[in-house]
């Protein structure tokens, strides 16, 4: 994520991934403030031994985009929903990219951290038999939850 303000947003994916079963690590790793660490992270990314990035920042956004330029891991953005523009500007920073660098973007703010984390297991679950089997729980239980009516 580009800052610890993003944290608040970020945990909903850390909380997906742990119900999960799915092993991650978290970083702050900011475009503009830290810029040579976002380098470090991203070109070592893949021989590190990661599958897939989750890149959440806000405003202008450029975590995502930079990171996949780095790295042909699959990388997840999520706008983080900003003071001023509600996550619009975090949302077109990160999905107007140009063709030839892929950003999967999510929606803005804690729905798109936990779908993030979703589609990370998802795509992880492709080569992973009991990673599958768990979403595929996941999803039932889910499917249980919903009443038939209000109350
Ligand atoms: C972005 O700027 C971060 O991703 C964050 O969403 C936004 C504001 O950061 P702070 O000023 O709260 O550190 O780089």
């Amino acid at each position: 994520m580009g800052s610890q303000s993003d944290w608040a947003t970020m945990m909903a994916c850390a909380e997906t991934l742990d119900a999960l079963g799915v092993a991650y690590e978290t970083r702050i790793v900011s475009a503009h403030r830290t810029p040579d660490r976002l380098f470090e992270y991203a070109k070592s990314a893949a021989s590190r031994g990661l599958k897939v990035i989750v890149a959440g920042a806000g405003g202008a956004a450029h975590l995502p985009g930079m990171a996949a330029s780095m790295t042909r891991l699959p990388v997840l953005g999520v706008p983080i929903e900003s003071k001023s523009l509600k996550g619009m500007d975090s949302l077109l920073s990160i999905v107007q990219m140009p063709g030839g660098i892929p950003v999967g973007t999510l929606a803005i703010g804690r729905p798109g951290a936990i779908n993030a984390g979703l589609l990370a297991a998802s795509i992880l679950a492709l080569s992973d038999n009991a990673l599958a089997e768990k979403l595929d729980a996941w999803r039932s239980d889910q499917t249980a939850s919903v009443a038939d009516r209000p109350i």
